[in-house]
C-alpha cells in the first residue's frame, strides 16, 4: 500500500521533467540522473529491548496487628525408644580404689609426722645422749608409750640427776603440771621398773609417801613440774615425754 502511494508522485515527477528541459549546466547534470525525492516516513516498529535491571527493594509496609493467641495443643504420644548405646568400657575401679585407699593411708602418716615435727619445732630438750621430746596429745600410759615407739623411742626413762632435771625444765618450761614418763610396776607389784623393762637403779626421785599405789590401781608414773615422780593409775590421759637415743635419730 505504501509502496502504490509513492509511486504516484513519483511518475508525476518523470513527467514534468520530461517536458521541461532546463538549459543549466546545473540543469543539464540533473537531467542525466533520474531525480529522486526522500520523502520521511515513520520506519517499522522495532524489536523488543532486553528486559532491564531489577529495581532496588521498596520500603517496608505497616505492621500489621497482632494475631490472635492460638489454643494449646494436646500432648502428643510418647516418641519411639532410641537404639541402645554403645558398650562401655570395663571399669578400672578396683585397682583405683586401691591406690586412694594406699594414698589415705600416708596422707594419715604424712598428717601424723608433721604433727609429730610441730611439736618438735616447738623445742626439743636433751642431755649428751638423749633427746626428749614433749607430746602435747593426752593419752594413756600404754598408747603414749605405743606413740613413742612408732617413733622409735620410749617414754622418758630418767636414769640420772641430769636427765631429770631435763625433762622437770621441759614440763616447767610448758606450763605444764605433770606427764606420764615410763616406768611402771605392771608386771609385778611394787616392783618398778622402767618401760622397756630394764630395772630401777640407785637412782629414784618418788614424791615422799610415794609411791603409795593407793587404791590398789596405782601401776604407772608420772612427774610433776618439780621433777618428782608419783604413781598414778595408767588409764586417765595426760600428756607425756618420750626419749630417743642420739646415735638413733
Ligand atoms: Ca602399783
Ligand atoms: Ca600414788
Amino acid at each position: 500500500m505504501r509502496g502504490e502511494k509513492l509511486l504516484l508522485p513519483m511518475i508525476l515527477l518523470s513527467a514534468l521533467t520530461s517536458l521541461l528541459p532546463i538549459q543549466t549546466s546545473y540543469g543539464q547534470h540533473l537531467t542525466d540522473e533520474p531525480c529522486t525525492v526522500q520523502i520521511l516516513v515513520p520506519g517499522l516498529k522495532g524489536e523488543p529491548g532486553d528486559k532491564g535491571q531489577k529495581g532496588a527493594p521498596g520500603r517496608p509496609g505497616r505492621v500489621g496487628p497482632p494475631g490472635e493467641t492460638g489454643i494449646k495443643g494436646d500432648v502428643g504420644e510418647p516418641g519411639p525408644r532410641g537404639p541402645n548405646g554403645e558398650p562401655g568400657v570395663p571399669c578400672e575401679c578396683t585397682p583405683m580404689r586401691k591406690m586412694i585407699g594406699e594414698m589415705d593411708i600416708l596422707v594419715a602418716q604424712l598428717s601424723s609426722e608433721l604433727k609429730f615435727i610441730k611439736n618438735a619445732v616447738a623445742g626439743i630438750k636433751e642431755t649428751d645422749s638423749k633427746v626428749y621430746l614433749l607430746v602435747k596429745e593426752e593419752k594413756r600410759y600404754s598408747d603414749a608409750e605405743g606413740y613413742c615407739q612408732t617413733r622409735g623411742g620410749h617414754l622418758a626413762m630418767p636414769k640420772d640427776e641430769g636427765a631429770n632435771t631435763a625433762i622437770a625444765g621441759y614440763i616447767s618450761d610448758a606450763g605444764l603440771s605433770r606427764v606420764y614418763i615410763g616406768i611402771h610396776d605392771l608386771d609385778r607389784e611394787g616392783v618398778f621398773t622402767y618401760v622397756d623393762l630394764s630395772p630401777m637403779t640407785t637412782f629414784s626421785k618418788w614424791r615422799k609417801g610415794e609411791p603409795n599405789n593407793a587404791y590398789d590401781d596405782e601401776d604407772c608414773t608420772e612427774m610433776v613440774a618439780s621433777g618428782e615422780w608419783i604413781d598414778v593409775a595408767c588409764n586417765p590421759t595426760m600428756y607425756f615425754v618420750c626419749e630417743f637415743d642420739k646415735d638413733s635419730v
